[in-house]
């Protein structure tokens, strides 16, 4: 029979906790345990999972005893502060956040980039940033075959990235913008619904984020080339769910359009949605929920010889967080 895992779901009342709970459910991980973990101000709380209620615990160093496997996604702080004590009782843990990313003793992975690396764990498997994932996906075939020597990539990110708060942020200032009245932002710094924010993360002595900068340096990890050079510029955007990313690669051997988008077609992990003449492209209402990341748009870039540009959306919380993670989980256990 197939061995079944005592799980615990960290920052299980958050936003990609309750995309852990669905995706477990929908892909019928094999589960014998299950403890949902969240701060003191959800405990008492309690969250459905396969058709049972499960009471949400207070997380502490002494969550972990019998657990095999923790999906963890309640930021940076509560990831460097509790993950080690998990280690310590034997789990295994896939950390949403950027606390462990760039850790040389820490494997950054996406199961269709470098699957390799989750075997080199050390207790602690990093999942990376969600702009990061659907880019590598989209970009590693590219990659094998005409080698990346450079990435101009500008992020067009969700609400949902920023957590169920900001979530309920944009649908409360669109209701309110909507009936004419002031909107007073509180979750973000200004206001979200019918704006752009061009800042995600805070700003580093370089002037850009560290949201941009966990692009450069998390695509480098997990593609395993450090000479790719990256140059992010990242937008919040009022949307829900998913994530658009407009990139232009230059590559060092020529590869045509149509070479790339034959092998869009078929990389794993993406859905190819290219066809100018009937309008069809990727857009985030069409990634929502999906597990695929839409590409399209692919065109030649004219102002160089070796130029690709491309447009890509995925759903954030699915392929660049729980789904990603749960993933990594899947290839563990095999
Ligand atoms: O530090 P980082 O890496 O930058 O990450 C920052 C935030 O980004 C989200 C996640 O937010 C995280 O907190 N996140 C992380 N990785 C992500 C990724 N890859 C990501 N988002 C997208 N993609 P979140 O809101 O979605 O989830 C937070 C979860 O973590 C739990 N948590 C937070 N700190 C914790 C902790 N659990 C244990 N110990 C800690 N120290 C958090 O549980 C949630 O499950 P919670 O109990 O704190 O709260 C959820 C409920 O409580 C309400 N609430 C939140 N803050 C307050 C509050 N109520 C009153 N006062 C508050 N100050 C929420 O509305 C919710 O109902
Ligand atoms: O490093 O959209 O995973 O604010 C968490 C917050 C990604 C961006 C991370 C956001 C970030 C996200």
């Amino acid at each position: 029979m197939e061995k079944k895992h005592n799980i615990a779901v960290m920052g299980a009342t958050g936003a990609v906790g309750a995309s852990f709970l669905n995706i477990l459910a929908e892909r019928k991980f094999p589960i014998d345990n299950l403890k949902l973990l969240a701060s003191e101000r959800s405990e008492g709380k309690k969250l459905k999972f396969n058709g049972k209620l499960y009471p949400v615990e207070k997380l502490t160093h002494n969550s972990f005893k019998g657990v095999d496997i923790v999906l963890a996604s309640a930021g940076a702080s509560a990831g460097l502060e509790f993950l080690p004590s998990a280690v310590k009782a034997g789990a295994v843990c896939v950390d949403n956040s950027s606390a462990f990313r760039m850790d040389d003793k820490v494997p950054l992975v996406v199961p269709e980039v470098n699957p390799g690396m989750i075997k080199k764990h050390n207790g602690i498997i990093a999942n990376p940033n969600c702009s990061t994932i659907q880019m590598v996906v989209a970009l590693w075939p590219i990659h094998r075959a005409a080698r990346i020597k450079r990435i101009v990539v500008t992020t067009f990110q969700s609400v949902s990235g920023a957590g169920q708060k900001k979530i309920n942020e944009l649908w409360n200032q669109s209701k309110v913008f909507l009936s004419k009245k002031k909107v007073k932002p509180v979750e973000f710094a200004y206001q979200i619904a019918f704006n752009l924010i061009p800042q995600i993360d805070v700003f580093l002595d370089n002037r850009y984020t560290k949201e941009e900068m966990k692009m450069v340096h998390e695509t480098r990890k997990i593609m395993g080339d450090p000479s790719i050079n990256v140059n992010a510029t990242c937008i919040r955007v009022p949307v829900f769910f998913a994530h658009s990313e407009s990139i232009n690669i230059e590559t060092e051997k020529h590869i045509s359009a149509s070479e790339v988008a034959s092998l869009m077609a078929v990389a794993p992990g993406v859905k190819l949605v290219d066809d100018p003449a009937k309008q069809r492209y990727p857009m985030p209402i069409d990634a929502e929920g999906k597990d695929d990341t839409l590409v399209g748009r692919i065109r030649q870039d004219e102002s160089i010889p070796n130029g690709i540009s491309l447009w890509i959306a995925a759903d954030n919380i699915r392929k660049g967080a729980a789904l990603n993670a749960i993933q990594i989980v899947e290839q563990l256990i095999k």
